[in-house]
């Protein structure tokens, strides 16, 4: 199996290269934002909770990532490999990944870090919020927010993935089609 997580700031292209890796290499895509974003749509107990935090740019709490992380895993037994979009966010929450994949007999092969300056990232999501449905894009001081978050809880599971050398930097801030030519030189090198 082929285990990946894509990791970076808000804004740095997670989910913008998930997509183009899970065609590439036939890996299914798990993205925590996307599920939460399907919780909201729906109107469910957990979509309510989250919208609350998320609308402030403030994480959900890890318990109910980790349950819907699991349920996915559960739900594709068979699959090639997943791509982990926007998740782990938190040194717990990649502690228990970990241990969800051991149980499967499997493991994360590469943590691919992104990296894109901040005055960059607020640029591409307010373009995104003039152009999408997501309240978190629309206002400079949540995005900030939400960047200050990434520093404080998220920054730290790349060291978590580098002790264990499991930890690529990628330049992040070229086109789309350029990052994704880097991250796929990356991803031959593992298989
Ligand atoms: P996410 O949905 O993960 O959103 P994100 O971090 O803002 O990045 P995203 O992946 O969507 O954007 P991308 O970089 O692809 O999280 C939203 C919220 O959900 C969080 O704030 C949190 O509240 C909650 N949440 C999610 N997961 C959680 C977890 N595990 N634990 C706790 N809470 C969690 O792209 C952004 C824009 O840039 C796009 O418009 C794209 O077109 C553009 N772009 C991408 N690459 C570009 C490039 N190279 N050049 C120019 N523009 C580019």
């Amino acid at each position: 199996m082929l285990n990946l997580v894509l990791f970076g700031p808000p804004g740095s292209g997670k989910g913008t290269q998930a997509d183009n890796l899970k065609a590439k290499y036939n890996l299914v895509h798990i993205s925590t934002g996307d599920l939460l974003r399907q919780e909201i749509k729906d109107q469910t107990a957990l979509g309510l909770e989250a919208k609350k935090l998320m609308d402030q740019g403030l994480l959900v709490p890890d318990a109910v990532v980790i349950g819907m992380i699991s349920s996915k895993l559960d739900a594709n037994k068979n699959a090639a490999g997943f791509i982990f979009d926007g998740f782990p966010r938190t040194v717990a929450q990649a502690e228990a990944l970990d241990a969800l994949l051991t149980e499967k007999g499997t493991a994360i092969a590469q943590c691919l870090f992104l990296h894109v300056g901040e005055e960059a990232l607020v640029k591409r999501l307010l373009h995104r919020g003039a152009t999408s449905s997501r309240a978190d894009d629309r206002d400079e001081s949540i995005i900030r927010n939400r960047v200050k978050v990434y520093r404080e809880q998220t920054l730290p599971v790349a060291d978590y993935y580098a002790a264990e050398n499991k930890s690529t930097d990628i330049p992040g801030e070229g086109t789309i089609e350029e990052t994704f030519e880097l991250l796929v030189a990356q991803v031959e090198k593992l298989k």
